[in-house]
């Protein structure tokens, strides 16, 4: 089919609707349009491609994957001639490496920038979603696919008193293109997740004066930063195919060798020596994964992993009150994070920590930010680096009219309900890729992977001239079952994060991830795929072909 489009009444018609142009929304036009030949729309609220990588340009920002599995693998050339040139690439390169792939493959011809979608509604008799957007235009598509970012919807916090500061706000994910000249001011940080620990690793001898306002420490490890590995990315195009079969049919699909042995099975010294091995080697998925099997599932296994960590705070920081401040008192069960001269900069006379758990901030006044105990702590910049509305944030902007009218939002009132985090009972043809439930793992491999899937079950609709698919509400229900049991094995249950959506008040908290890692979720894919849908989806109005 051609890439036009037809106009049909008020609504411009497309095969297919894409909303997201990160990594998952790009791949989702290539595969649709330039392979599979459909006619495709897309819908981007930013003003140019990359989805975080567009949106996170403060300063430290860079991928804490190693980039050999952060990347397209389905195409080789691509793969070959784009030469990354460090090991955790910074968000220009990643964003530039994006762009490139839009031009490469012509796919910006197919989105239109600056557009919010506002609403979708499905329409039984004609199987087709009707979209509108906030131009004012409706589009209509048989197939909606949403790649809407799982950590995009951004938590902006309101404190007392947040007007009258004179001195600007960012939050880190939606941080100015024009960027924001630090030098020599007197800079606060709120929040020490992922974002925050790069911005302050950075920003340490940038700026005049940082604060940090510390609520909740996190357990960090060095990325330990270095080039690329010497002839890496030569030997995996070598056995391309089977390093990316490797990366898939793994646990996390982070491209590295994960460990196959339980901390809890070896002897409390040999443990503590392996994580210290870890340690010096870097990386935050590496020290959960790659030194034992279970530190996300047994506490003896984490309370080593902590112990090794909470060592090397007190042997980098100088001051102890400091130190104490920053060592965690929870698990080692959030999503794990890395970054190097993170508690070196706390040994910096012009940075402070201030603990607002104990301590709360109290209101922003003209001049900055009060604390309970009175002190005024007098800024020029705060930084946000507050999170994510995380996993369910982005789809819920927009609001879904299901069949038979059921609103997502109704759908999802206690908690996210998928089948194998893609699509929804009562939503046919609606395609959330990375939606809730979905894997627990490195994303842009998972990304293709469901793309791949995705456009596997467009093809058998057309091809089958069945008009929709849709989960059963029993295979919805099962998935969901399944995911939460994996999860209640797991620590990841028992801390709070915006993993299980404690981080946003009134939220329900609730697993939204399914844990059995990449490679079993790849079996899940393609169990449905071989039995052509006929166990678990609704194909079309009639019953399922015998
Ligand atoms: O967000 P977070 P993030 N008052 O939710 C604090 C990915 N990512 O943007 O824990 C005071 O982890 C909050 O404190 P608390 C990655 O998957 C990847 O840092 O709620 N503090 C916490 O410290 C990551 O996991 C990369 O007590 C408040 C912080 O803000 C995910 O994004 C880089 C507060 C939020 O931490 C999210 O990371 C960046 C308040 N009212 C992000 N509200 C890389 O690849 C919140 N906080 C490297």
């Amino acid at each position: 089919m051609s890439d036009q489009v037809k106009a049909e009444g008020e609504a411009t018609e497309v095969d297919a609707i894409v909303i997201g142009s990160g990594f998952a929304g790009l791949y989702s036009i290539h595969k649709l349009r330039n392979v599979d030949g459909l006619s495709v729309q897309a819908f981007e609220n930013a003003g140019d491609v990359g989805g975080t990588w567009y949106w996170n340009q403060y300063p430290g920002a860079r991928s804490d994957t190693e980039v050999n599995a952060y990347c397209y693998s389905f195409d080789k050339e691509l793969f070959h001639e784009w030469k990354w040139s460090e090991r955790y690439p910074r968000q220009e390169e990643i964003w530039s490496y994006l762009k490139h792939v839009a031009d490469r493959y012509d796919l910006r011809r197919s989105i239109q920038f600056d557009t919010q979608v506002e609403s979708a509604t499905w329409d039984d008799e004609t199987d087709r979603w009707t979209v509108t957007t906030d131009d004012g235009r409706s589009w209509r598509a048989q197939f909606l696919i949403e790649a809407v970012g799982l950590l995009s919807a951004t938590k902006v916090p309101t404190f007392a008193g947040q007007d009258r500061f004179r001195g600007d706000i960012h939050h880190t994910a939606r941080w100015p293109h024009e960027g924001v000249d630090l030098t020599d001011k007197r800079v606060g940080v709120i929040g020490t997740g992922s974002s925050g620990v790069q911005v302050i690793s950075e920003l340490g001898d940038k700026v005049g004066e940082l604060t940090v306002f510390q609520r909740t420490p996190q357990w960090v490890v060095p990325s330990k930063h270095r080039p690329i590995e010497p002839g890496l990315l030569d030997r995996i195009e070598k056995d391309y195919e089977g390093y990316w079969h490797d990366v898939l049919y793994s646990t996390t699909a982070f491209g590295f060798e994960e460990s196959d042995v339980a901390a809890e099975d070896v002897p409390y010294e040999e443990r503590i020596k392996r994580f210290e091995e870890q340690y010096e080697r870097g990386g935050g998925f590496q020290y959960m994964f790659q030194a034992f099997n279970d530190v996300a599932v047994s506490r003896v296994a984490n309370a080593a992993a902590t112990e090794v960590i909470a060592r090397k705070i007190r042997e980098t920081v100088k001051d102890p009150v400091t130190a104490n401040l920053l060592i965690p008192s929870d698990l080692y069960a959030k999503r794990p994070l890395c970054c190097d001269n993170y508690y070196e900069t706390y040994n910096r006379d012009n940075v402070e920590l201030v603990d607002v758990q104990h301590n709360p901030i109290v209101e922003f006044t003209e001049k900055g930010i009060r604390t309970e105990d009175g002190t005024e702590h007098e800024l020029d910049v705060v930084i946000l680096a507050t999170g994510f509305d995380a996993v369910s944030g982005n789809q819920l902007k927009i609001q879904h009219s299901g069949r038979g009218g059921v609103s997502l939002h109704d759908h999802w009132k206690h908690r996210p309900r998928t089948h194998l985090g893609l699509m929804a009972h009562g939503f046919p043809n609606l395609y959330m890729i990375y939606g809730p439930m979905g894997p627990f793992t490195n994303q842009p491999p998972l990304h293709e992977a469901q793309v791949n899937w995705v456009a596997g079950t467009i093809k058998h609709v057309r091809d089958h001239d069945l008009g929709s698919i849709e989960p059963t509400a029993e295979a919805e229900e099962a998935w969901i079952a399944e995911s939460d049991e994996g999860a209640a094995g797991t620590l990841f249950a028992v801390t709070n994060s915006w993993i299980n959506g404690s981080n946003i008040p009134g939220k329900p908290i609730i697993n939204m991830f399914y844990m059995g890692g990449s490679a079993a979720y790849m079996d899940k894919m393609e169990a449905e795929e071989k039995s052509e849908y006929r166990e678990n989806f609704t194909l079309g109005h009639a019953p399922v072909p015998a």
